[in-house]
């Protein structure tokens, strides 16, 4: 795999040059670090809308994963990566589980459980209060097949009275064996502390694969495409939040006249049909205009530089039917 082999390299680079040159006393430090340290994939999955974007970017202290009140917002695994003295973990974001209807789904739920084949934790998020039994059974089979450690992470605590989790944690404990049940809130991050020090516990010796700054291993053009989706998905209703897609075309830093550089955007979003097209776009132009105002602002702050953001929108007929033009909208399988 990718990311391990890179971590050999760099664990034999790092010994190699200690070796050749510095003291004894500088690679046993070093030694001991690396054999301290520990690393691994912990991957949360659950039903839409459980909140696992919400307990990604509390756990991560950061907004990396775009998430709103609409169940189907995920669409691809979103890699966050949390970096302590003792540990590095890379947290797999997945979309939500589901019974597919149709290709762009399909993809979802296959890309949810490839989340599952690398984890040496598994989070399985459910929301306390509201429960979906049919895709919790199905979660609860596949989970049986594998052999990582399993938490069950029971979300929105803050939304029910205490006395109705106990049951809840009960009737869970009688159908899987699950290391631990932590109860959180991802909108208030209460109890996430907790879960970080529980999965710590799991997490196998290993080295830091990623730089201590990096948040991400995902480009950022994918995260300006989903800062657009989100405010897409926000500002409309029905079909439209479900039959949109953003695909970032160009991206470059240019000089202005006035005041320096300045980081300029164009992106493309898709409709299935004309009409849609229209609603997006709104009435002269307002929607659209006000969905590029919200983007740009998140877009500024995440990247951290000056934006000029240029939106067009356009249809591009059964995107999320059709193989083919699922893939020429950013591949929705492997990025
Ligand atoms: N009250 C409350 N709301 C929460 C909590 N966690 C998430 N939410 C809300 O639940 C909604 C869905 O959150 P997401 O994080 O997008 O859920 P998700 O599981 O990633 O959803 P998909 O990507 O669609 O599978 C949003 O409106 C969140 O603000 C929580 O702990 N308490
Ligand atoms: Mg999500």
């Amino acid at each position: 795999m990718r990311f391990r082999q890179l971590a050999l390299e760099t664990l034999y680079y790092s010994a190699f040059s200690t070796l050749k040159g510095i003291t004894t006393l500088l690679f046993s430090i070093t030694m001991d670090e690396i054999q301290n340290f520990k690393s691994g994939y912990v991957s949360i999955i659950g039903a839409p809308n459980v909140g696992k974007s919400t307990l990604l970017n509390a756990i991560l202290g950061q907004k990396l994963a775009i998430v709103t009140p609409k169940p189907q917002t995920t669409r691809n695994q979103i890699r966050g990566i949390l970096t302590t003295d003792t540990y590095q973990i890379i947290f797999v974001d997945t979309p939500g589980l589901m019974n597919p209807k149709y290709r762009l789904q399909s993809e979802m739920v296959k890309t949810a459980y490839g989340a599952l084949a690398d984890a040496d934790v598994v989070l399985f998020v459910i929301d306390v209060a509201r429960r979906d039994p049919d895709i919790e059974e199905t979660i609860l089979k596949r989970l049986k097949r594998i052999k990582s450690t399993t938490i069950l992470v029971p979300n929105k605590v803050d939304l029910v009275e205490k006395r109705t989790l106990l049951p809840i944690f009960e009737d869970y404990s009688q159908k899987f064996e699950f290391a631990h049940i932590i109860p959180i809130s991802a909108l208030t991050a209460d109890g996430v502390p907790v879960l970080l020090e529980q999965i710590e516990d799991y997490l196998p010796p290993g080295p830091q694969y990623f730089p201590e700054d990096q948040l991400s291993d995902l480009p950022e053009r994918f995260f300006i495409a989903e800062t657009v989706r989100e405010k897409i998905m926000l500002m409309t209703q029905r079909e439209i939040p479900y039959a949109s897609a953003v695909v970032v075309e160009e991206f470059e830093k240019r000089q202005t006249n006035k005041s320096g550089e300045i980081l300029y955007i164009r992106a493309i979003i898709y409709a299935e049909r004309q009409t849609q097209k229209q609603i997006i776009i709104g009435k002269g132009g307002k929607l659209v205009k006000r969905v590029g105002e919200l983007a740009r602002i998140d877009i500024e702050k995440f990247l951290d530089e000056r934006v000029f953001l240029e939106l067009y929108v356009t249809v591009k007929a059964d995107w999320r039917r059709d193989a083919r033009k699922l893939k020429e909208l950013g591949g929705f399988m492997d990025i």
